[in-house]
């Protein structure tokens, strides 16, 4: 019997672990086994002491269509619960990417719609081809924002950008989303997956405190006050100042020398 492939790919690379979305026919829709499949493969590279970023991308033509709609089909005398759905699957993922001391990068390789959208921008570095689109596409279908839409998009384009997107649900382009400073780069199409797996192989030759005090920072900054900022900026230095790779690099800079980074 024919074995269906995995719906998600799991990669180590020296240093980084690339994570594919595998269901290219349906523009990798999310089904159950997908968002299992994502959450085991994150919790995974975090895990795992070798990797030291993650790529995030998706296969065939598309990054993520969302929510694999004929998974949630309503019935006729049933009633569904998104939110549970929401609760079990989503926003652990999110949260997953956002608590990470690890780099993410995502390489948005087509559309990205609905919680897929919100998928890709939860990631720390978004990267997408100039063919890609992102659309809010939840009130095309009668829904409000999920996967931490109404939380990520005002603090990426602010809050006149994020009404309208989520309002309109329309797509914008990967170019547009770049203007807006959505993302981070758009490049054409079949420069995408070197220039990903060439940011993640740089990210993970970065001090990982590093990486864990930058994510912690931008992690708390959206509820603390200026001055509670600053107290966690010095909490978290004074670990940074005490590892071994700040010792490594201010000697390498102090020498005029290239520092090679140990990971603790
Ligand atoms: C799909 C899907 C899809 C199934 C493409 N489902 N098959 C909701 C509920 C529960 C809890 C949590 O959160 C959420 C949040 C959400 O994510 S709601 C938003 C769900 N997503 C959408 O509403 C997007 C629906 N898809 C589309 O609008 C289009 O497919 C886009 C604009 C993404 C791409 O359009 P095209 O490039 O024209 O491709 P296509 O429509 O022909 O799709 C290709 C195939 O993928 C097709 O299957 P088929 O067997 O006919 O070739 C589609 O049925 C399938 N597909 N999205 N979400």
């Amino acid at each position: 019997m024919a074995m269906n492939p995995p719906v998600v790919l799991l990669d180590k690379q020296a240093g980084y672990t690339v994570i594919t979305l595998n269901r290219p026919d349906k523009l990798n829709a999310c089904t159950v086994p997908l968002l299992e499949g994502l959450k085991a493969a994150l919790d995974s590279a975090i895990a795992d002491p070798h990797c030291r970023a993650i790529l995030l991308t998706g296969a065939g033509r598309g990054f993520c269509a969302g929510q694999d709609l004929n998974e949630r089909k309503p019935v006729e005398g049933q009633v569904a619960d998104l939110g549970a759905s929401l609760l079990e699957y989503y926003n652990p993922i999110i949260l997953a990417i956002r608590q990470s001391d690890k780099p993410v990068v995502c390489a948005v390789n087509g559309v990205a719609a609905g919680a897929g959208a919100n998928i890709a921008l939860a990631c720390d570095i978004v990267l997408a081809a100039n063919t890609a689109t992102f659309i809010q596409a939840f009130a095309r279908i009668g829904l409000g924002p999920d996967a931490g839409g109404s939380w990520l998009l005002p603090r990426l384009i602010g809050e006149a950008r994020a009404r309208a997107l989520a309002l309109l649900a329309e797509p914008i382009s990967a170019v547009q989303a770049q203007a807006w400073g959505m993302i981070w780069e758009t490049l054409e199409s079949d420069a995408l997956m070197s220039r990903a797996h060439a940011l993640a192989r740089q990210l993970a030759t970065r001090p990982v405190g590093s990486c864990a005090a930058i994510k912690q920072a931008f992690l708390a900054s959206p509820s603390n006050s200026l001055i509670a900022q600053l107290a966690l900026e010095a909490d978290l230095q004074r670990k940074a100042g005490q590892s071994e790779d700040y010792r490594i690099g201010v000697r390498a800079f102090l020498a005029g020398e290239q520092p090679r980074f140990v990971g603790r």
